[in-house]
């Protein structure tokens, strides 16, 4: 199985560190796209079949969401139904791009755009694979994001990259405001972000998680792996919030494997 991506920004490292046992594409193209009236930066490769979507996180791009990275303008908010807007417009991307059926690889918060997205077009998902995300926001959630809300007492080396494609001022405003934005989901019942969602996803689905994620508190996984209908679930022992790219090799072994696997149904 060949494979077409569809990826930006730091998800480039899932090509680029890789020493997996394909090597990724020989071509790679970029564009923009007027999809739902922004247009939304992309880079696709490959030829293969089988094509799969990579939705990334906050604030890191990937195809980049409205309001992320190069699909700017406009300016990136978050109103309560953020994440039912990029798992629409991730959809309605590969539509107009021309693909029928494809599948999703979602990171964090990517991950939970994925779960919707998967959720509301059953018809149009192959598989997904999900890491370091959640479907409900609990107390100790709200506690990480407490603590991560200022980026000034973050690492140089983690803010760096982002002030790089924000600058400085954006980047922390804009992280305040995803902090306030997620936070909204709190005042629901069970914190709920897309609980009432899962049980409508018909994919195969695997949910990868890091045993050592700080910010992404291992309750969430078990509980997708509860209520995703015949999911799997694969825990990395030393694992981080960025388990993607501090181990690329497994993980992308883990998701080709995953993705090439003949489904019995
Ligand atoms: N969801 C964020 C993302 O998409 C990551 C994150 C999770 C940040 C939990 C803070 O407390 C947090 N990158």
């Amino acid at each position: 199985m060949a494979t077409c991506l569809i990826s930006a920004g730091r998800l480039r490292n899932l090509r680029r560190t890789t020493t997996a046992r394909h090597s990724y594409c020989s071509s790679l193209t970029c564009g923009r796209q007027n999809v739902n009236g922004v247009d939304l930066y992309y880079e696709k490769t490959g030829t293969g079949k089988h094509a799969v979507v990579l939705l990334p996180g906050a604030l890191v791009v990937g195809w980049d969401p409205r309001g992320y990275g190069l699909s700017r303008p406009p300016d990136r908010d978050f109103p309560l139904d953020f994440f039912e807007n990029d798992a629409r417009d991730a959809v309605d991307l590969m539509r107009t791009l021309g693909f029928v059926k494809f599948s999703l690889l979602g990171w964090s918060d990517g991950g939970i755009a994925a779960l919707i997205a998967a959720a509301k077009n059953p018809a149009l998902i192959n598989k997904m694979v999900i890491w370091g995300s959640n479907a409900f926001v609990s107390q100790q959630d709200l506690d990480i994001y407490k603590a991560v809300c200022d980026v000034s007492t973050w690492s140089t080396r983690m803010r760096a990259p982002m002030e790089e494609v924000y600058g400085a001022e954006v980047f922390a405003k804009t992280w305040e405001a995803w902090v306030n934005g997620i936070e909204q989901f709190a005042h629901r019942p069970q914190g709920n972000i897309c609980i009432d969602l899962l049980p409508l996803i018909r994919c195969p689905t695997l949910i990868i998680h890091g045993e050592k994620d700080p910010i992404v508190p291992s309750c969430h996984p078990y509980f997708l792996l509860k209520h995703i209908r015949g999911s799997r679930l694969h825990l990395m022992p030393d694992g981080k919030h960025n388990l993607h790219l501090r181990f690329p090799e497994e993980f992308n072994n883990l998701v080709e494997d995953f993705l090439q696997e003949r489904q019995n149904d």
